[in-house]
């Protein structure tokens, strides 16, 4: 009876649960790397839960049952083999596999040719930078594109304070420490879109700095490294060179570089490819010319204390032009 009263309340947990699985997920892993730190906290959680039941059952026992069981255990041997030798049997495995899980030896992956990317925590941002075989290197922001079964090897470090990158579903987190380079190696087993986030609080904005990593197939990796390479589409329509001349106009480039025309700053995000990213200023707003809009007029509301100045003056002529020129550089 008890039973069926609770079922219920069981079937609704195992219904919400099931909403933590998804693209930022460390209960659906998508790497080796993922996957081992999923093992882990599998055997932390069960292995913590049954060495709980065992105590509770001890404890009742010691609380009420028999005399002779309960001067067994209070004897010597009990406080031995439960309070010595039990700990140091299930920890020392656990301490060692934790070492392993950590990356202490040698990484079997770093032997594979990996892909080499730098990512570097902003506030609120990421830059992230490519270096190809030939050790060209170029940058893109806010989203990191990785080729499907092939290893990439993270070089992660921060321009201003302490940020951590986490992707769930494909490693473990690992800090971006000022002055330090941590290397992160991963490689994804499937397609797939991850979501990652900062995960060391670094100042206002820190709850609005998200990332996408989008998976490919070799194949459509390398079509795509090679349209990322290259410099901005010209403008082609009267909209976009208008939009063109308005961002010049308007001083974005002293922030922004768009590779091929004039604008060079690197204060914030490369916009050379900006309209082909999934999301936009770190996870913040989908892809689109509306909101990219938004963003250049309400980017204080969207998120509050960003380093961007929010351009209020724009009228929407101008901002729409500014958008669509943005939203068709892919
Ligand atoms: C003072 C430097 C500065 C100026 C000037 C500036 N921006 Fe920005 N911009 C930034 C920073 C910093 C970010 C990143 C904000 C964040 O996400 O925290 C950004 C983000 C953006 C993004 C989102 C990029 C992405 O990767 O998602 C767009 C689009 C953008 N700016 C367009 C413009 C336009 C258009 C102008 C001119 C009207 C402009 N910016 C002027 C600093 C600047
Ligand atoms: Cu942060």
């Amino acid at each position: 009876m008890r039973f069926l009263r609770t079922c219920p309340a069981l079937i609704a947990t195992a219904v919400i649960l099931s909403g933590c699985g998804g693209d930022q997920s460390v209960l659906s892993p998508f790497s080796d790397n993922a996957r081992t730190v999923n093992v882990l906290s599998n055997v932390l959680f069960i292995g913590g839960f049954l060495i709980l039941a065992v105590v509770i059952v001890l404890a009742g026992l010691a609380a009420f049952g028999g005399a002779h069981l309960r001067r067994r255990l209070a004897g010597e041997n009990a406080v031995v083999i439960g309070g010595l030798v039990f700990p140091l049997v299930t920890l020392t495995p656990l301490l060692l596999y934790g070492y392993a899980l950590l990356g202490a030896g040698p990484n079997p992956l770093d032997g594979q040719r990996p892909l080499k990317v730098t990512v570097i925590g902003e506030q609120w941002w990421w830059r992230v930078i490519y270096t190809d075989s030939k050790g060209d290197s170029f940058e893109s922001a806010n989203e990191l594109r990785i080729p499907v079964g092939r290893p990439v090897k993270l070089s992660l470090t921060t321009a201003d304070v302490i940020h951590s990158f986490w992707v769930p579903n494909l490693a473990g987190k690992v800090d971006m420490i000022p002055g330090r380079t941590n290397t992160l190696t991963l490689s994804a087993d499937t397609p797939g879109v991850f979501r990652g986030q900062c995960a060391e609080y670094c100042g206002g904005a820190h709850a609005l700095m998200a990332f996408k990593v989008v998976a490919l197939p070799a194949k459509e990796f390398a079509t795509w490294l090679d349209v990322e390479q290259s410099q901005a589409r010209e403008p082609r329509s009267q909209v976009e060179r208008e939009g063109l001349e308005l961002f010049l106009a308007n001083g974005c480039g002293g922030c922004h570089s768009i590779r091929g025309t004039a604008a060079r700053g690197t204060a914030g995000p490369d916009l050379t490819h900006v309209g082909g990213r999934k999301s936009l200023a770190a996870g913040v707003l989908p892809n689109t010319a509306e909101s990219i809009a938004r963003w250049i007029r309400d980017n204080q509301e969207i998120k509050p204390e960003n380093r961007m100045l929010p351009y209020r003056s724009l009228e929407p002529g101008e901002l729409s032009a500014i958008s669509s020129y943005l939203s068709s550089l892919r």
